[in-house]
């Protein structure tokens, strides 16, 4: 028996962490990535049991498919493209099942608000064969995500929760429950007609897989997840996820057909509430998911015209779809958009400033990092996805004659996550690029969390330290250089040689990212008589040192709050007219 606690306000994420908790989840895996990186944050405060980061979405799912094999309820997190990364196991684990409930988060990210793509991960719940849950708020979050374990033991398959940024940073009124007390003993399976894929038996899971699907089909034509909330039957909406609270802002009158299981789709139902309504309308953000299975049914709907096939749906948007005279008047809250640059300070920053010095070709990442494609540094040519750089900057280095030096910059985190097997490739194949790994001791771009070569595991605790000198050796790369991307002069003299040898080089920049650190080195003081606002400082496009409006010219105004007194700008002024004391 569970009872309920009490009220409290949580966002998506932290919602979805209560669900896992409550649902007596034993085992917790994930890569950062926004938007879902707080609930294994949140997961790692309700309970003591394992929750880890790891080093990519592939090995998280891994391990939570060994804990699900000895029976435990397992929890992977991971963002929109994350789920890209861990296709791999996710595709063959819905043919082998499961033993203890296993619950893959994936947080997508409509309008990129902190992503290279806007991918809609439905698809890969069609693609692949599994169950997905969708909520429309936190306590749906909470619920969903509780419920999915119960569902993964009982149809023997992974389920995907599918939230977006909206949900997954919103906070809203949940009822917390207390947990399951789940009495069980872990052991591990064995069963290899079930659980080793040759063939022969994946052959037979597959046969399985259809037949789970078919069973899924019913609970997806019941109301525990797709819900008819009766209302004017001449205007139907079919509405999912955010879209839903989009449009039922806009028609709350409306007859609703409200999806929570996208897949498998509950044709029924729809069929059922179709012959309902007069007006049939769907409202989804991102692909046309939903509309595509209700036209596949034979029946006819309105839909949002194509412009609304990327970014987020807002409650304008729904109006501009629905056309109903009974709509509400609507005002989308207008947000100052915030562009992002590389704080003041960032231990990044003097790397490209070298390497645009040097006229390097540099591959990018993501990370921070891909900022430097911005003024006033504008190096970065590219940017794919985690652990490309490197590879790309290979195989241009396989081709080209030229004389530009081919750089690949990654951080440390990426490095981790993706960029090995690529130098990896790079030993093999004897390139002659160079790797810049920007090891500020974080993956700052999703706040900050802990990878293996930090030293420390997700709860801050200390934990076995990936050697990255030692792991670029291992792997064979004979030239492998630390350096301090604060000392300008030695930056340049290494990065110089290393970009101008025949021979692969790994570069790791070190320092620790400023938001980790959070402390002044010292004090920039600027001797206006002394600058010919030259602008070189300005060059490094610090958000300590803005042009100064009054003079126009390109001299250097400081503004302290950014300044943690790097010092670097000092080093390039060619005149000492920025000194730190
Ligand atoms: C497959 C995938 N997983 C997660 C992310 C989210 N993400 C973007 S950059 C990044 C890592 C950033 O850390 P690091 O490479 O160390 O660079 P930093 O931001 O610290 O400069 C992550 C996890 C992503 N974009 N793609």
């Amino acid at each position: 028996m569970t009872e309920t606690v009490t009220s409290v306000l949580l966002s998506g994420n932290e919602a979805i962490a209560q669900g896992a908790y409550e649902a007596g989840v034993a085992f917790a895996s994930g890569y950062p990535g926004t938007p879902s990186s707080e609930v294994l944050e949140t997961l790692s405060r309700l309970t003591a049991i394992p929750v880890e980061w790891a080093p990519n979405e592939k090995a998280a799912l891994e391990a939570a498919v060994g804990a699900s094999l000895a029976g435990a309820r397992a929890l992977v997190t991971m963002k929109h493209v994350g789920l890209n990364v861990a296709a791999d196991p996710l595709f063959t684990a819905a043919y082998t099942g499961i033993e203890g409930g296993l619950v893959v988060i994936t947080g997508d990210d409509p309008g990129m608000y902190s992503s290279q793509n806007e991918q809609d991960n439905r698809h890969y719940a069609f693609a692949a064969q599994v169950p997905m849950l969708e909520p429309a708020d936190s306590q749906e979050a909470l619920n969903f995500a509780r419920q999915a374990f119960e569902l993964s033991e009982q149809f023997d398959i992974p389920v995907l929760v599918r939230s977006t940024t909206r949900l997954s940073h919103t906070k809203c009124v949940v009822h917390p429950e207390t947990p399951e007390l789940l009495q069980r003993t872990y052991e591990p399976a064995e069963n290899r007609p079930k659980y080793v894929m040759i063939p022969a038996h994946a052959r037979e899971r597959h046969r399985d897989l259809l037949a789970r699907i078919r069973r899924l089909r019913q609970v997806s034509n019941t109301e525990q997840f797709n819900r008819i909330e009766p209302g004017d039957t001449r205007l139907g909406i079919i509405a999912s996820g955010i879209a839903y609270q989009c449009a039922k802002e806009v028609a709350p009158q409306a007859s609703f057909l409200k999806i929570g299981m996208p897949f498998p789709f509950p044709g029924e139902v729809v069929q059922q509430f179709a012959a309902s309504v007069d007006r049939l309308v769907v409202f989804e953000e991102l692909d046309r998911v939903l509309e595509q299975q209700v036209r596949g049914l034979g029946l006819e709907c309105e839909a949002k015209p194509d412009s609304m096939l990327t970014g987020e749906l807002s409650v304008q948007s729904a109006a501009q779809v629905i056309r109903d005279e009974q709509a509400q008047p609507t005002t989308d809250a207008l947000v100052p958009i915030r562009p992002p640059i590389m704080c003041g300070g960032c231990p990044h920053r003097p790397v490209f400033y070298i390497l645009k010095k040097l006229k390097a070709y540099v591959t990018g990442d993501i990370g921070c990092y891909t900022l430097a494609v911005l003024p006033p540094l504008e190096i970065l040519q590219t940017c794919l996805c985690m652990g490309a750089g490197v590879g790309q900057a290979h195989g241009i280095a396989q081709v080209y004659d030229g004389d530009r030096p081919i750089v690949a910059v990654i951080g440390d985190s990426t490095f981790v996550h993706s960029g090995i097997t690529g130098l990896i490739n790079m030993v093999y194949n004897q390139s002659a690029a160079t790797v810049v790994i920007l090891d500020n001791g974080t993956t700052a771009m999703t706040g900050g969390q802990y990878h293996p070569a930090t030293g420390l595991n997700l709860r801050g605790e200390p934990a076995p330290q990936l050697n990255m000198v030692a792991l670029c050796q291992a792997i064979g790369v004979e030239r492998v250089r630390v350096v301090d991307p604060y000392d300008l002069q030695q930056l340049e003299e290494t990065l110089r040689e290393e970009t101008t040898t025949e021979e692969l080089s790994v570069v790791i920049a070190r320092r620790p990212c400023v938001l980790l650190e959070r402390k002044s080195l010292g004090r920039l003081e600027f001797d206006a008589d002394a600058c010919v606002a030259c602008g070189l400082c300005l060059d490094l496009g610090c958000p300590a040192l803005v042009q100064d409006s009054e003079t126009e010219q390109r001299q250097p105004a400081i503004h302290a709050t950014f300044c943690n007194g790097c010092g670097v700008c000092a080093q390039v002024c060619p005149r000492q007219a920025l000194n730190i004391t």
